[in-house]
């Protein structure tokens, strides 16, 4: 065998391999090492950074370890088995042509990842018996179909939208395709669960129109470059760390490969391996960040409606949730509250009292958030104008002025969220809204939005020391909003924070929540809404919504039955819509209506300790809380594709209606018993069914064995939560387990051991046993009911 031609260093936890031009080729940079390191032994990161590229998360430290195997003086055994599978599998002929190829070969490893790199630098690697994971793809390339001037001019003529040449890459990852791999993940993308076949682009996006599902929209509001490859033998995910716009082509221009590009930037890149999807989740989010526990207020039922414009409007709508006997923890403020649309401002017109309403609503049990834009309005004497102009706060122009825009205020200044100085002023912002009673905040337009035409790309950000394009920050503008209004809410509160934003970038999900923008009242936006959930909780973004009912265009009352069922254990669970939309609070229909929506409210407030528990699990592996099936039946092929159904952890499972006049649906249920929520038939898992599912009833059925934490019938969370607590129990032979997390529910004084686990216990014979595995918050249950099934 011959010799890597290239020089290299193999330290404990990175190769660095000097290729010169080559590596040009890959990565758009010369000159440069190409950096292969042992984040863990399970995650490697490949980067080759030239530039002072501007990192919005720390890196992360390396602890795994590499060792080399190839070339190397006392070669391993073992390392013959993988040899002869990288060569098969780089230059896809068998192994026996493979001893006539010259390739050399670089290999090393971590105690269960093989990497290897031909002379070229294609990449491959292994899981350690030499099963090939994930390798460069080393063929031809697909031509890209081109178009003439004078036919894209034909095809715009008769209104055909043509994107020619937009989506430019300076660099590009391509990887073979197997043949097996399913992909999920890709953050909040149009369409069905699997992403295999599509292509898709990370930019911020803004577009009202209905969002159907690919080929038209490659972008929505959110860029999370993250994905999960499902194959028979293995899982992996790749985390592409680059936030200038990049393209996903996932199988889409070929069956032989999928390829990452960038428009900019650098090669940096992550693959996360695991032995299941969780275990990727639980990789992907130990880099980028977990969802912090929120306040328990924050999982109940939230009204929403862009035009409620007075404190009377307010209140009459919290008192119409009292007298309708309905569930409601928070009403949203959309634009309408503030003076002129300016940020952190307050119409003393139409809501003289803003803090007394929210005290008399927090009596009540309903608190307010309020909205944000970051489109500043341009006003001399605004102190946001003011300040912002005085200290070099907003973006500008590459000739150093400051740069306007046109959103909802008129002319509109955009604050450099870049910058800590400038984070820290927007936060601190907050005790405007905070000291009259607002209870969180949710953040609008950051992708950022505008309406005189998108921000030019040279739009300057001045940082904290170096500038920035738009180009290198609009994917993650909208997150570092997120985190100031995040550490501003924290700071000016005490409490953990309740932020919800449009746009976000990977590692979002440790600021803030997110939904999923302007849906529109249709129903395939309501059967879309089930993958784009469980994409996202699989993109480390676990508490996310959409807007229940659909925010553009008209519901009807089925839809809204149908939307409140679907989303009855969504994460965030809010209802909200357009100002130029019919009405869609739960009376606005018909008795039915009504009935039906209150129903699934009140089934939403009995789980609170169940979802709370969840959150509580995410906090500490990333596990999001709606889950696809496949998440725990990986080995079950029936469900990889299973779009219509979501699992609450891993013991609930929901099929909800979502097709007009359909009062009857097929459910698949998994391997093991599973007990139909409304009627406790007891049915066999591994196989379809047919469930009557008449406009009041969403099929819902419960493990067997399983132990479910529930409260007593609230309409109101209450800090700390409710004082008893009634274990369903679903009976099984086996005896049951269930850990229980219980803490204030509202600060930080967790993080101190101010917090109960409960351990639960139930024998063969159906006996509780009660112990604790953590005693540290000292309101206990007052009663701990089991009530079997
Ligand atoms: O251009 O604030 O997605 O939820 O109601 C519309 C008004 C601006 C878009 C948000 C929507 C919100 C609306 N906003």
């Amino acid at each position: 065998m011959s010799t890597f031609p290239w020089k290299y260093e193999l330290s404990d936890h990175s190769c660095s391999i000097y290729a010169g031009d080559l590596l040009s080729k890959y990565t758009n940079v010369s000159g440069t090492p190409l950096q292969i390191e042992a984040v863990t032994d399970t995650t490697l990161r490949i980067h080759a950074r030239t530039l002072e590229s501007f990192a919005v998360e720390q890196r992360p430290k390396l602890t795994g370890t590499l060792t080399a195997v190839s070339p190397s003086d006392d070669l391993p055994q073992e390392k013959t088995a993988c040899d002869a599978a990288l060569r098969t599998a780089f230059t896809g002929t068998a192994s026996s042509d493979a001893s006539q190829n010259n390739q050399s070969l670089l290999t090393f490893a971590t105690k269960t990842l093989q990497i290897s790199l031909d002379d070229e630098l294609h990449l491959q690697i292994c899981s350690v018996d030499g099963t090939p994971l994930c390798s460069d793809y080393t063929g031809k390339l697909q031509e890209a179909e081109s178009l003439t001037e004078e036919e894209i001019e034909q095809m715009r003529q008769e209104g055909h939208v043509v994107h020619a040449g937009d989506d430019a890459c300076r660099f590009q990852i391509t990887k073979s395709l197997y043949g097996d791999e399913v992909f999920y993940g890709l953050g909040d993308k149009t369409g069905f669960l699997n992403k295999m076949g599509y292509d898709y682009t990370m930019w911020n996006t803004d577009n009202p129109d209905p969002h159907v599902e690919n080929p038209t929209f490659k972008a929505l509001y959110k860029s999370i470059p993250f994905f999960i490859t499902l194959r028979k033998d293995c899982v992996y995910g790749i985390f592409f760390d680059n936030h200038y716009k990049t393209s996903f082509d996932m199988g889409y221009s070929s069956t032989d490969y999928y390829s990452i590009g960038a428009a900019d930037g650098e090669l940096d890149y992550y693959f996360i391996y695991g032995d299941t999807i969780a275990d990727v989740i639980k990789n992907y989010t130990a880099l980028t960040g977990r969802c912090p526990l929120p306040q328990l207020w924050t999982l109940g039922y939230h009204q929403s409606r862009w035009g409620y414009s007075s404190q009377q409007e307010v209140l009459e709508l919290a008192e119409n949730f009292i007298n309708n006997d309905l569930p409601c923890d928070v009403i949203h403020m959309d634009i309408d509250y503030m003076d002129n649309y300016k940020v952190f401002t307050v119409d003393k017109n139409k809501f003289p009292d803003l803090s007394g309403l929210s005290n008399t609503l927090q009596d009540k049990g309903i608190r307010l958030v309020t909205i944000i834009d970051p489109g500043t309005k341009v006003e001399k004497g605004y102190h946001m104008y003011d300040e912002g102009v005085r200290n070099h706060y907003f973006a500008q122009t590459p000739e150093g002025d400051i740069y306007e825009n046109v959103v909802w205020p008129g002319d509109s200044v955009f604050p450099d969220y870049t910058s800590s100085t400038v984070r820290n002023w927007w936060g601190s912002q907050t005790k405007l809204l905070v000291d009259q009673g607002i209870s969180g905040i949710w953040n609008d337009m950051n992708e950022p939005a505008s309406f005189r035409g998108p921000l030019p790309e040279n739009v300057v950000f001045p940082g904290d020391d170096i500038p920035r394009l738009h180009k290198e920050v609009h994917n993650v503008y909208g997150h570092l909003m997120a985190k100031a209004t995040y550490e501003g809410l924290k700071e000016t509160s005490g409490k953990r924070p309740f932020v919800i934003t449009r746009a976000c970038y990977s590692g979002s999900q440790k600021y803030s929540t997110a939904w999923t923008g302007d849906n529109q009242s249709i129903w395939t936006h309501l059967k879309m809404s089930i993958p784009q959930l469980l994409n996202l909780g699989m993109s480390g973004m676990p508490f996310v919504g959409t807007d229940i009912g659909g925010f553009g265009s008209n519901t009807t009352p089925e839809l809204l039955c149908r939307w409140i069922q679907a989303s009855c254990f969504a994460p965030l669970f809010r209802n909200h819509c357009a100002k130029f939309s019919r009405c869609q609070e739960p009376w606005q229909f018909d008795r039915q209506t009504l009935d039906i929506y209150r129903t699934y409210l009140k089934l939403r407030y009995r789980f609170i300790p169940y979802l709370y528990d969840l959150f509580y699990e995410e906090s500490q592996t990333g596990m999001p809380i709606i889950r696809p099936l496949v998440m725990h039946y990986q080995n079950d092929p029936e469900v990889y594709e299973c779009n219509d159904e979501y699992l609450v952890g891993d013991r609930i499972l929901v099929a909800p209606v979502t097709d007009q006049g359909a009062h009857v649906r097929p459910v698949y249920l998994p391997e093991g018993i599973w007990v139909d929520y409304w009627t406790k038939e007891r049915i066999e898992g591994g196989k379809y069914i047919l469930r009557d599912a008449p406009l009041d009833i969403c099929p819902i059925y419960i493990k067997a064995g399983s132990i479910i934490p529930t409260w007593p019938q609230l309409n109101h969370i209450p800090d700390g939560g409710a004082k008893e607590l009634i274990l369903e129990y679903y009976t099984s032979d086996a005896p049951a387990e269930y850990c229980h997390y219980q803490d204030n529910g509202t600060d930080f004084s967790y993080e101190n051991g101010e917090y109960n686990i409960y351990h639960f216990h139930i024998d063969s014979d159906g006996h509780l046993t009660t112990s604790m595995d953590h005693q540290g918050y000292d309101h206990l249950y007052d009663a701990v009911r089991l009530s079997a099934h």
